[in-house]
């Protein structure tokens, strides 16, 4: 019976023929576009074979002990296993992605790493996107997404991230909306429901970039390592269209131009 109170991780629950397939039917990616938008968040357990995240893992590992040193000029994550289809094309993320922000999605690579070593501090409370119209007393649809994929098994002792559901609908006071990363008070997110993403590695959470959310202490002595993939609407086609942008403004000119009206211009060729 229920108690009442539910703070349940927003799962999207798949059969073992699309687990089989790797492919969700437009039923799973429509109720998972749904639990996207009513909680800010969607998570796809244990879509990844463990074997192959574990090698991930190592990988990932070897790239944060080399540090700012990269070999022969090439960014060691442009390179396999961080490439792979699973990870840059996941094959659940990208059609619930589109099914919210249209087909048009893009992203930049490389992606990156959130990982918290052993004896790690609790993170502050934020968004990583403010609201698009921030001034605005609504929020509107999703239109920046982080995909995440834990490459070790997330727990409450090696601090799996608190997610606040819901919170991608609030709207901040002006006084916040300035702060970078909009950091929430302690006090007022403790008034609301949250969670921390216990998962398996290999699981796949699909988040609205603006859900209050923080990395918890890590207690363990392994590191907790989570790959972070951006993605963003495509609002404007323009510079898709051949001609616009690209007639070329003489240098003399541009450079006579003030700041602002370059600001303005910024995607206009010149030389
Ligand atoms: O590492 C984590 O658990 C979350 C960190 C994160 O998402 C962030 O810093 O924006």
């Amino acid at each position: 019976m229920s108690t009442g109170t539910t703070i349940n991780i927003p799962k999207l629950e798949i059969s073992a023929e699309e687990r089989d397939k790797n492919k969700p039917t437009s039923e799973s990616i429509d109720a998972a576009a749904r639990l996207l938008r009513e909680t800010g968040l969607v998570v796809i357990e244990s879509v990844l074979p463990s074997d192959w995240i574990e090698e991930v893992n190592v990988a990932m590992q070897a790239v944060l002990d080399m540090g700012e040193k990269t070999e022969n000029g090439t960014h060691p994550m442009l390179e396999m296993p961080f490439m792979d289809a699973r990870i840059i094309d996941n094959p659940y993320a990208m059609p619930i992605m589109k099914a919210v922000m249209g087909e048009k999605i893009f992203a930049y690579l490389p992606y990156g790493c959130n990982s918290t070593a052993p004896g790690s501090e609790i993170q502050w409370i934020h968004r990583d996107s403010g609201q698009l119209f921030p001034e605005l007393p609504f929020a509107l649809p999703v239109s920046t997404i982080v995909v995440n994929i834990p490459l070790v098994d997330f727990t409450v002792e090696n601090g799996a991230t608190e997610v606040w559901p819901g919170s991608h609908l609030i709207i901040d006071d002006e006084a916040v909306r300035n702060t970078p990363y909009n950091v929430c008070e302690e006090e007022r997110a403790a008034q609301l429901p949250s969670f921390q993403l216990v998962m398996p590695a290999g699981s796949v959470v699909v988040r609205d970039m603006r859900c209050w959310h923080r990395a918890m202490p890590n207690r363990t002595r392994t590191r907790r390592h989570m790959l972070a993939l951006v993605y963003f609407r495509r609002f404007h086609h323009a510079p898709d269209a051949p001609n616009i942008f690209n007639a070329r403004v003489p240098e003399e000119i541009w450079t006579d131009l003030s700041e602002d009206a370059q600001e303005v211009y910024r995607f206009q060729a010149h030389d």
